[in-house]
């Protein structure tokens, strides 16, 4: 005899239409998305969302990053909400799930209780955070941190894209600047959904990962300075290359991950290259390190060596150097008790399951600071993710809905 609410589901096929629904806004070129954020793409994402939330009967709060907040009322309004979200903007050449999966997971959550007439103490609150991805705007999980206290909003209005336009301006023209006080809520916990981004889940056959750290992340931005000057006539002995400079410490960030193996990994994703021109020797590189450990000190080694091997490859090639942190957070413990909810709720679905630690930064990374936070994820195919063509399965958003449902209930209180 099942226990009470145990053959409790989300509805799958209409999860699996609004993701659909959700990738026609902001089209890549190969089936996958370029939603970035504060785009007049991300505003119609937003949009669409919004009608979402009050179709199915929510209340909408958006705060002045931004980030917007859809209530259902619990029958205890002094109960603090249970949270459920992730980010609606992709990367330049994003997948349709990344983020996407954990807000129209969570909206499928409360469109379930709806047909479900089930009612819960604790009002629920489903979120899309503005900027997760930094892409656009550096740093990452820019206006979670912002709600969580590791940036003011000041630094955050201030960040500037690649082509000088400013990260406020932009928020102000597409029209979603709220009213509410950043930081003000108070969350009584916080779930969210989203693809693993890796492979592991699919190797080992597992349907749900029962996320119990995220790894540590630095971004380094690297400036090196040389000499501008013909690719032909120069000799080689009097070039001062700064794109030498940025191939030599690009090997040394990887030798660099692989010494600190295992679970240590790092690249260089974004370089600026000036100027740029086919017969002219880079005077100046502007680029960007990515290292990442679940290990503090490891992560903190890694950005000792790779501070050193750059000033050594600056000094080698008599280039000018500049390092600037433009992102950073500690590995990252979830919450034991909302860990092991997740966990029991994959149990009683009867899903495979395990414990994970997750590659990548999210959103609950800086909201684990100032609330009970936890992490579900799903496999992806491949492991693919940060790429077009990133591919799940709609079985695999519904398991993890579903655990999420199971989850959330367990905390939210169910009431009737
Ligand atoms: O960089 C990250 O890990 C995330 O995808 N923004
Ligand atoms: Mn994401
Ligand atoms: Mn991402």
């Amino acid at each position: 005899m099942p226990a009470p609410g145990e053959n409790l589901r989300i509805n799958p096929a209409r999860l699996w239409d609004s993701l659909d629904q959700m990738a026609q806004i902001g089209p890549g070129i190969a089936g996958g998305n370029n939603r970035q954020t504060l785009t007049d793409a991300d505003s119609a994402g937003r949009h669409l969302f919004a009608r979402w939330c009050a179709d199915a009967g929510m209340t909408m709060g958006v705060d002045t990053m931004g980030n917007m907040f859809a209530t259902r009322a619990g029958t205890d309004p002094a109960a603090l909400p249970v949270y459920m979200g992730s980010h609606l903007d992709t990367q330049p050449t994003g997948g349709r799930y990344d983020g996407v999966l954990g807000v129209l997971g969570a909206l499928e959550v409360v469109r379930s209780l709806n047909d479900l007439g089930i009612q819960t103490k604790h009002p629920i609150v489903v979120t899309n955070w503005t900027n997760e991805e930094g892409a656009r705007f550096a740093p990452a999980m820019l206006a979670s941190g912002v709600f969580a206290g590791l940036h003011t909003e000041d630094y955050a209005k201030s960040r500037r894209d690649l082509d000088g336009k400013v990260f406020g301006e932009e928020l102000a023209r597409i029209g979603w600047v709220g009213d509410e006080k950043v930081g003000a809520r108070k969350i009584h916990a916080m779930f969210e959904l989203h693809i693993e981004q890796g492979p592991i889940l699919e190797a080992e056959g597992k349907t749900i990962g029962v996320v119990t750290h995220g790894q540590g992340l630095w971004w380094l931005e690297i400036t090196l300075t040389g000499k501008d000057a013909h690719t032909g006539s120069t000799p080689m002995n009097m070039r001062v290359n700064a794109g030498l400079g940025m191939a030599r410490i690009t090997e040394r960030v990887h030798q660099i991950a692989m010494s600190h193996q295992p679970n240590a990994v790092g690249a260089v994703g974004q370089v600026k290259v000036y100027p740029n021109s086919r017969n002219v020797i880079p005077g100046k590189v502007v680029f960007t390190v990515d290292i990442r450990s679940p290990d503090l000190p490891k992560l903190e080694a890694m950005k000792a060596e790779v501070i050193r091997a750059a000033h050594a490859v600056a000094a080698e090639l008599g280039l000018g150097i500049g390092i600037e942190d433009v992102g950073h957070f500690d590995p990252v413990t979830f919450d034991p008790r909302l860990v092991a909810v997740v966990r029991q709720a994959a149990e009683k679905l009867g899903h495979s399951h395990q414990d994970i630690v997750s590659g990548a930064g999210h959103d609950a990374c800086w909201i684990n600071r100032v609330a009970p936070t936890v992490m579900i994820m799903c496999p992806c195919v491949g492991g693919l993710s940060h790429n077009e063509a990133e591919e799940i399965s709609p079985e695999w958003a519904a398991a993890g809905a579903d655990v999420m449902l199971h989850a959330v209930l367990d905390v939210a209180e169910v009431v009737g």
